[in-house]
């Protein structure tokens, strides 16, 4: 029929690179650019037959993220804004790795007939595509664009140069029914970050003295960060990084400003305080608030310069956003809950939850434990933080490089509404109101649909403002366990096979016990090991109570997985 003839043709037209073997690993497929053409338009082909079984609008996004700019990926966000449903995966790698056209046209066949997608019907499929800013991006969008097109029915829709997450957000907006154009998202964010301000309590010391500056990594961030300046009150931010100054993640961005625990490229010595006329004039704690965004804006991470290190840094990492995101919900869920004098007691038993992986600094976990709040583990991945953070009423999770965000669920954003429009006389009415406005207003800001280092800066920055908190006061929460993270390169890394979230290997048989025994040589030691889902290696990360022990014990565990 119609149909296969199409995707026949259009598929004898990106043939495969020989030998290439490509997973949907944590965040779908990434490779080199040069050899990403057919999975790209596969990809599409992929997009295009989502859409049409959830009758619902899909996003197709080409990054590689905090990687070099040589390479590329290609991602699929599902109807509610989030990752590609895993259902899918096996699907997805059949798809990019089918050796030729006449295999695609029968597993594609075959998928539409188990899945029961329909095709050639009345019904249309709409993809959202956005790219970063690598180069590669152009050519490989319009190998997506051929990939959707060979599905009857399939519409694509060019979103230009996007964040990750701003084509996660417009891909849910959409599917809610809502506003979900580029400017809508900034007025979305500005408008909810105004309103978090203008609910600070009278009396809060506003670090006025304090100055904000951005790492973009020379990617889209820093270009989009510009965007939402123009929209933004109430906030002096200056943008290093934006695109024109250096080459995309090299030596700059949250993954190396995170891992490399190093001053990025672009920050002039004076940008983070170091300047000696700076030093003498203020003390380190008016030093200046350092963000740094990653290659596609789904990171942030936050530093300070230590003066006179030769660029060492002060990290506030993923962890620390995390905590000080806790600390206001539980503040304003506290205030929420007291109902002293209030006669209906309308109080509503909302659950909070933490999501970490095994990579959250164990100090973090000591500092939310002691607060009060429930922290569950996943394995590393959004997919499996997002999930689990979808079960509470508010579910806050993050990587330690700084990818994540809160969820709020809609029973409870109904029962916010009910409360923030209350009539209420009393002063104690009031101030649950402001509370209830004040959730309001963080389900507003904060992407919903994936972690946004835009949402989640303008989110710590009025926070921070809400405290009268310097960035140094924020470090001070808990103070890091010294941890290394390394890489080996392995053969086979599928060899190595975890349980318990990552935190144990159950094959090859004997290494965890090796580990076990290497990790007890230590005080504070923890150690565990893992195959990457985005890289040709097998990750290694140790914790210890002095960075010299962190180290050896990072090292020795190496060698026994090497
Ligand atoms: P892998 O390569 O599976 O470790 C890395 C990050 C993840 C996540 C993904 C997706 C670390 C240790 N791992 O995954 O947290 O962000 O990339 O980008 O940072
Ligand atoms: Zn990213």
């Amino acid at each position: 029929e119609k149909q296969r003839s199409i995707l026949l043709d259009s598929s004898s037209r990106f043939p495969p690179p020989p030998g290439v073997k490509l997973s949907y690993g944590t965040a779908g497929f990434r490779a080199d650019a040069s050899i990403l053409q057919s999975t790209v338009f596969r990809v599409g082909i992929l997009a295009a037959l989502r859409s049409l079984k959830t009758q619902s609008v899909i996003g197709l996004m080409i990054t590689a993220s905090h990687n070099k700019v040589s390479d590329n990926g290609v991602k699929i966000a599902d109807p509610s804004g989030g990752m590609l449903t895993q259902a899918w995966e096996p699907f997805a790698d059949a798809l990019a790795n089918v050796p030729n056209f006449l295999h695609l046209v029968q597993l594609v066949d075959d998928f539409v007939m188990k899945e029961n997608i329909p095709l050639e019907g009345v019904q249309s499929a709409v993809i959202l595509l956005g790219r970063d800013t690598r180069p590669s991006g152009e050519s490989l969008l319009e190998a997506a664009k051929q990939g959707i097109s060979s599905i009857v029915g399939a519409v694509a829709v060019d979103m230009g140069v996007l964040t990750t997450p701003q084509l996660h957000w417009m891909v849910r907006s959409r599917n809610k029914g809502m506003k979900a154009a580029e400017m809508d998202y900034f007025n979305q964010l500005s408008s909810s970050f105004r309103c978090l301000i203008d609910l600070i309590p009278p009396g809060s010391a506003v670090n006025v003295m304090d100055k904000l500056i951005v790492d973009g990594a020379n990617g889209v961030g820093g270009e989009k960060l510009q965007v939402l300046k123009k929209v933004l009150h109430g906030l002096d931010i200056q943008i290093r990084n934006s695109g024109k100054e250096g080459v995309l993640n090299e030596e700059v961005g949250a993954d190396y400003v995170q891992k490399e625990k190093a001053v990025p490229r672009g920050f002039a010595p004076a940008d983070a305080g170091m300047s000696v006329a700076h030093f003498q004039l203020s003390s380190i704690s008016q030093c200046f608030r350092c963000a740094s965004l990653d290659g596609d804006a789904d990171r942030l991470v936050y530093f300070s310069a230590i003066p006179n290190s030769n660029n060492r840094i002060r990290l506030v990492d993923g962890d620390k956003i995390l905590s000080l995101f806790a600390l206001f919900i539980k503040e304003q869920l506290s205030i929420l809950n007291d109902n002293e004098g209030d006669r209906e007691n309308n109080s509503y038993p909302a659950t909070l939850g933490v999501v970490q992986t095994a990579y959250a600094n164990g100090a973090s976990t000591d500092y939310l434990k002691h607060l009060g709040l429930e922290v569950v583990f996943t394995p590393t991945g959004v997919k499996y933080l997002h999930e689990k953070a979808a079960e509470y009423d508010i579910g806050i999770y993050f990587e330690a490089n700084g990818h994540g965000t809160i969820l709020l669920s809609e029973g409870l954003l109904h029962w916010l509404d009910g409360r923030s429009s209350e009539p209420s006389l009393t002063s104690k009415g009031s101030e649950q109101q402001k509370a209830a406005l004040r959730l309001l207003a963080v389900s507003k800001l904060i992407n919903q649909a994936v972690g946004d280092a835009l949402s989640g800066l303008l989110l710590v920055e009025a926070i921070l403002q809400h405290m009268g908190w310097s960035i140094h006061r924020w470090n001070e929460l808990y103070h890091d366990l010294p941890s290394r993270q390394l890489k080996v390169k392995v053969v086979d890394r599928s060899a190595v096979v975890t349980a318990n979230a990552e935190t144990v290997v159950v094959r090859p048989l004997g290494i965890q016990e090796a580990i076990n025994a290497e990790t007890a040589k230590y005080p504070r030691g923890r150690c565990f090991v893992r195959p990457s889902g985005t890289e040709d290696v097998v990750r290694v990360y140790a914790e210890a109570s002095t960075e010299e022990a962190a180290d050896n014990l990072a090292n020795s565990v190496a060698q026994l997985v090497d």
